[in-house]
C-alpha cells in the first residue's frame, strides 16, 4: 500500500531526486536528467526481475531430488547460448549508452548565445561570483570567519535571472573544487587553470542550496552557497546593490584564500 501510495507523490515522479517542493522543473535540463535516471532504473529493474525470476525458476524446477544421483545434462560449447551471452549485454549497454550520450550532449551543449555570463570561482572554502555582463562581483567568506557554519543567511548567494540562458564559467583559485547544485541535478568540477563551462536556463524561482562536492581540505563541508533564481527586476536590483557596494570589476584569480575583500582586489573585467 505504502509503495503504491507514495508512487503518486511528486518526489517519486522525480525518481526521488532533489528539486522544487511543488514538483515543477527547476531548470531546462532537470526533466531530461530525471527521465534518464528513472528510465535507467526501470530498465535495470526489468532486467533484474527477469534474471531473478530465471534464477528462482531454475532453483525450484531443477533442484536435486531424493534418490536421484545422476548428474544433470551438461552443456558444453553451446554456441547459440554463448552468442546470447555476448549479444544481450552488449545490447543492454548499447541502449544505456545511447540515451546517456544523447542527454550528455544536450546538457553539455554551449553553442547558444547566453543572456548572462557568470564566472564562479571556488576557493578554500567559499565562492566568488563575477557577473561579467554587469561588471560587478560578489565574494563569499570562509565559513569560520562569518560566524555559525552553515548559516544560510551568511552564505554567498549566486543570483540568476529566471527563464534566461546563463553561461557559468567554473574555475578555482587553489585546489580542485566541484560546483554542485542538487536541485539543478548538476555537478561539475572546478579545476585551477582549466575552466569548465556550461549553460543552463533556470525555470523556477526560488533559493536552492549549493555545495562543494570535491573534498578540498579541512573545511570542505562548510563550503556552501545559495543559488537565488529571481525575476529580471530582482536580478538587476541585486547587480545595482553590488555596484553601490563598490564591488565593480571582477575578482582577480590570483587572490589567496584569506579572501581580502575590497576594491584593491578588483580589477577590470576581462582580465579576471
Ligand atoms: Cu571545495
Amino acid at each position: 500500500m505504502a509503495l503504491v501510495a507514495t508512487g503518486c507523490s511528486a518526489e517519486a515522479q522525480r525518481g526521488f531526486l532533489p528539486g522544487a517542493e511543488d514538483g515543477e522543473e527547476v531548470t531546462n535540463m532537470t526533466e531530461r536528467i530525471t527521465t534518464l535516471w528513472t528510465g535507467s532504473w526501470i530498465a535495470a529493474l526489468v532486467v533484474g526481475l527477469i534474471t531473478w525470476g530465471l534464477i528462482l525458476w531454475c532453483v525450484a524446477v531443477y533442484r536435486k531430488r531424493r534418490d536421484d544421483d545422476t548428474l544433470p545434462v551438461q552443456l558444453r560449447y553451446h554456441v547459440p547460448l554463448e552468442i546470447m551471452y555476448v549479444i544481450l549485454p552488449v545490447l543492454m549497454i548499447g541502449v544505456l549508452y545511447f540515451y546517456t550520450e544523447r542527454d550528455t550532449a544536450a546538457i553539455d551543449d554551449i553553442s547558444a548565445t547566453p543572456d548572462v555570463t557568470v564566472e564562479v570561482v571556488g576557493k578554500q572554502w567559499s565562492w566568488d561570483f563575477n557577473y561579467l555582463d554587469d561588471d560587478v562581483y560578489d565574494t563569499g567568506q570562509h565559513v569560520i570567519d562569518v560566524g555559525e557554519p552553515g548559516n544560510p543567511e551568511q552564505l554567498p548567494t549566486l543570483y540568476l535571472p529566471v527563464d534566461e540562458r546563463v553561461e557559468i564559467q567554473l574555475s578555482a583559485r587553489d585546489v580542485v573544487h566541484s560546483f554542485w547544485v542538487p536541485a539543478f541535478l548538476y555537478k561539475r568540477d572546478m579545476i585551477p587553470g582549466r575552466p569548465n563551462v556550461f549553460q543552463v536556463v533556470p525555470t523556477h524561482e526560488g533559493v536552492y542550496a549549493g555545495k562543494c562536492a570535491e573534498f578540498c581540505g579541512e573545511f570542505h563541508s562548510g563550503m556552501l552557497f545559495n543559488v537565488a533564481v529571481v525575476s529580471r527586476e530582482e536580478y538587476d536590483a541585486h547587480m545595482e546593490e553590488l555596484r553601490e557596494a563598490g564591488q565593480t570589476g571582477a575578482l582577480d584569480s590570483s587572490l589567496d584564500r584569506t579572501q581580502n575583500r575590497g576594491d584593491d582586489n578588483a580589477i577590470p573585467s576581462g582580465e579576471g
